[in-house]
């Protein structure tokens, strides 16, 4: 039903049913698009503020992208309809809208295309999907082949419908100018002061076709008629109706008359997207909508997908993580650094993580997001909750709500910057901030520490107050009097404040790294006095002084981040530590992965918040959130929990057995950002495991790095790489090639009769396990042996 094809390049789903909102993604830094199995599609662009070009059927509020998204019959998509000229019998590819069972199915997600085979009735439709680099467009082929041994009369419809567009003002029709379908409207508004936002927007959606088609519809009416979408009444004409569509619902059909001898094709191009007007729209005409074009757009696209590869490639017995980490892993990663999640205003947290995973990929991308960042740092020394990414953007949604974590994730980015390129000159450069006010790195590093350490950020107790949200969104009504703490929050400022003391030692200001050791060090004291709840820690107190994540709670018992982040951090001993892993595989663990709390919530819960009311064990209400499972599977890795690391990260990634996709419904070509809870819960349990398919996750970041320094063990140290492999029990070896510091590392490990790893470097014997004096461009070999 699923596997792997051109080298791990592609993933095949072969059964259209089995798994329908299985489905890929393609973007660029201006758009993304993701589709699913059977066609539907969502895609937006930015103009700066994200925008859609196809819209539903109905008025649709705007939202961010939807967890478990829902499709039905009018959901955009986009679609070919075949009608037998000789039977009248109609189907479509790739599935909806008619739904007609095909002969043959393969949807094909690759990493810069995205394709579809259907067969039915002897006739093959073979639908592929394209972005440009740098524009915002589609680029479609569209090849339709006789695979019969007959002649065939067909007539072929490519269906992309356009949707509600506007309440103010829609309409479309055939334009000979440019060659396809036009739809003009007028985006929204009400306020007089929004006139000139809207006034550049691009408010055309274009339809073009390569070959003129022999008829067209424009009004969605005029195509469905007295039929619906899985019988559509144009279809039973002989040509569709050249309707326009005059503050109707407009659409794009075309029809051609294939007649196809056996084993040959026609091939059809087009072109979807927004324009602003028709000059804009013939240009893109122009540029690609040609044999050439789309193969000249195919080799930018591929070009621009490969340098986001990352720095790793491994051997290990696990074939199906392997190509999920050698191809897809840095995809996504690359994603989310490249784009940002396409917002104006990334959560600070986001960005933050989002951009510290380029540090495996661009690390100029990762040193400019921290400068970023820390621009917009406020003169108090704390971080705002959103960073604004172009002129006139603003704050909006979440960041609209005081949350106090971000200045945590400061250290964290640097510290995998650092790790990774050794620029520890970035510490000293000047960094002007939106507010006026002139720091160096460090400085501003350390002012983000301070503030945490603060009385504006801390009790009286030294734990972190959490206002309406940690790096728990909806966990709003812990803390809005102000009063109330966040266990997380505690034991992670100790984790971040560490960090920065070690990156304070490496650029020898030891005075100033004590001075933080020392803070770390009461915030997990007062962690252990006030969060310790005999097993492990607690998750909070809210405003009325409630402990809870603790043993006496019915619901929300056992919190993951508060373990996770007091290993990373220190508050938690090791006979701490002994005592909470035990609690986390028996109350944590399931077969598809470690969720973030249990049980989930099934009643509002006044002094937690909105998090209660999320659905039990979907998104933070006790889902296996994976965003929270990488912390912990990071926390495993430094205290040497190989396998528990492992099985954590594994579970991440869909498959590779069938009933395990099924149940996850997702192809393993991104890790989504949560997998639904409530397994062995009787009620929750046919639902279990149920992909949210939405690959927006700050997961993938702190992933790529568990298998690069974690798992792989090659880490960057001030002086060089350090070779560290944490290889589950059950491994013998790997072999890993990775890039570093511009050099290219070939590792093979092995198990061996050794106490501690020892490494041999191109054929001699490495004095203790860190290659130092890394030269770019050269290509060094090591036999690492580990115990
Ligand atoms: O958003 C994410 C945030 O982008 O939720 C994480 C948080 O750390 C990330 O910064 C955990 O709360 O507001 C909400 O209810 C949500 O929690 C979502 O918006 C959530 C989604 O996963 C976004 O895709």
């Amino acid at each position: 039903m699923i596997r792997s094809a051109h080298n791990g390049d592609r993933y095949e789903l072969t059964n259209h049913a089995a798994m329908a909102k299985a489905s890929g993604f393609l973007w660029n830094q201006k758009m993304m698009i993701q589709v699913t199995c059977r066609g539907y599609a969502t895609a937006q662009f930015m103009q700066p503020e994200p925008a859609k070009y196809v819209h539903a059927p109905n008025l649709e509020a705007k939202t961010f992208m939807q967890p478990e998204q829902n499709y039905y019959a009018h959901h955009p998509g986009r679609f070919v309809y075949v009608k037998d000229e000789e039977t009248g019998e109609i189907w479509s590819a790739p599935y909806e809208p008619v739904r007609a069972k095909p002969d043959r199915f393969v949807f094909s997600v690759g990493k810069s295309d995205i394709q579809w085979t259907v067969e039915k009735d002897g006739v093959r439709v073979e639908m592929n999907l394209l972005l440009p680099t740098e524009d915002v467009a589609e680029l479609w082929s569209i090849r339709v082949t006789n695979i019969s041994n007959r002649k065939r009369k067909t007539s072929v419809y490519p269906f992309f419908p356009f949707g509600y567009m506007s309440w103010m003002n829609q309409e479309a029709e055939w334009n000979e100018e440019v060659g396809g379908i036009v739809a003009s409207s007028k985006t929204p508004y009400q306020k007089a002061e929004d006139y000139p936002k809207t006034k550049f927007l691009k408010d055309k959606t274009y339809f073009l076709c390569e070959q003129a088609p022999v008829a067209w519809e424009a009004r969605q009416d005029a195509f469905e008629g007295e039929g619906n979408l899985h019988a559509p009444e144009a279809l039973e004409a002989e040509y569709l109706s050249n309707s326009d569509a005059r503050y109707e619902t407009p659409t794009a059909a075309v029809q051609y008359r294939a007649e196809l001898q056996p084993n040959s094709s026609e091939e059809y191009r087009f072109l979807l997207g927004p324009a602003f007007d028709e000059a804009e729209i013939l240009a893109m005409r122009e540029k690609y909508l040609s044999k050439d074009g789309l193969a000249q757009a195919r080799k930018e696209y591929e070009a621009y997908i490969a340098a986001g590869s990352g720095c790793l490639k491994i051997e290990t017995p696990d074939k199906d993580l392997d190509n999920f980490v050698n191809n897809w892993l840095p995809r996504q990663v690359y994603y989310h650094g490249d784009v940002n999640r396409l917002t104006t205003d990334p959560q600070t947290r986001n960005y933050l993580q989002d951009n510290m995973g380029m540090a495996f990929i661009k690390p100029n991308v990762c040193r400019d997001a921290i400068l970023t960042a820390i621009g917009q740092q406020e003169e108090s020394g704390a971080m705002p909750d959103g960073i604004l990414l172009t002129e006139g953007a603003e704050l909006k949604y979440i960041n609209q709500i005081p949350h106090t974590d971000h200045c945590v994730w400061l250290p964290i980015a640097l510290e995998i910057y650092l790790s990774e390129t050794g620029d520890y000159d970035l510490l000293d450069k000047k960094v002007k901030s939106l507010h006026g006010d002139t720091h160096t790195v460090f400085e501003r590093f350390s002012r983000a520490m301070d503030w945490l350490l603060s009385s504006s950020a801390r009790d009286t107790r030294g734990l972190s107050y959490i206002a309406q949200g940690d790096w728990c969104d909806p966990m709003n009504m812990v803390g809005p009097k102000g009063v109330g703490v966040s266990g997380w929050l505690t034991v992670a400022t100790a984790y971040a404040v560490n960090l920065w003391a070690d990156v304070c030692e490496q650029v020898d200001k030891v005075d100033t790294a004590n001075r933080y050791r020392e803070g770390a060090k009461t915030v997990n004291e007062s962690a252990n006095r006030y969060l310790w709840d005999g097993d492990w820690f607690s998750r909070g107190i809210t405003d009325d002084g409630v402990t809870f994540g603790i043993k006496d709670d019915k619901e929300g018992r056992i919190w993951l981040n508060p373990q996770a982040w007091s290993i990373l951090g220190g508050a938690a001993s090791s006979e701490k530590i002994k005592k909470i892993l035990p609690q986390i595989d028996s109350q944590l663990t399931t077969p598809y992965g470690v969720l973030m709390f249990a049980p989930p919530f099934t009643a509002m819960r006044e002094d937690v918040g909105r998090v209660t009311q999320k659905y039990p064990g979907q998104g933070e209400n006790g889902s296996v959130y994976n965003h929270a499972a990488s912390f912990y599977a990071w926390a495993m890795y430094t205290i040497d929990e190989a396998d528990r690391a492992y099985s954590c990260l594994r579970a991440m990634i869909a498959g590779p057995d069938e009933e395990d996709l099924l149940a996850r419904g997702q192809l393993p070509v991104f890790i989504p950002n949560y997998y639904r809870g409530g397994w062995g819960i009787e009620k929750f349990q046919r639902t279990a495991g149920r992909s949210s398919q939405l690959f927006n996750t700050g997961t993938v970041s702190w992933a790529y790095r568990c298998i690069i320094e974690g798992l792989c063990g090659l880490r960057g140290v001030k002086e060089g790489l350090k070779i560290d492999p944490k290889l589950p029990k059950r491994w013998d070896g790997i072999k890993v090639s990775r890039q570093f510091r511009g050099a290219t590392f070939e590792v093979e490990i092995k198990r061996a009769d050794v106490k501690s790893v020892e490494v041999i470097l191109d054929g001699n014997e490495l004095d203790g396990t860190v290659v130092k004096y890394v030269k770019a461009g050269r290509t060094y070999r090591l036999d690492v042996q580990i115990p």
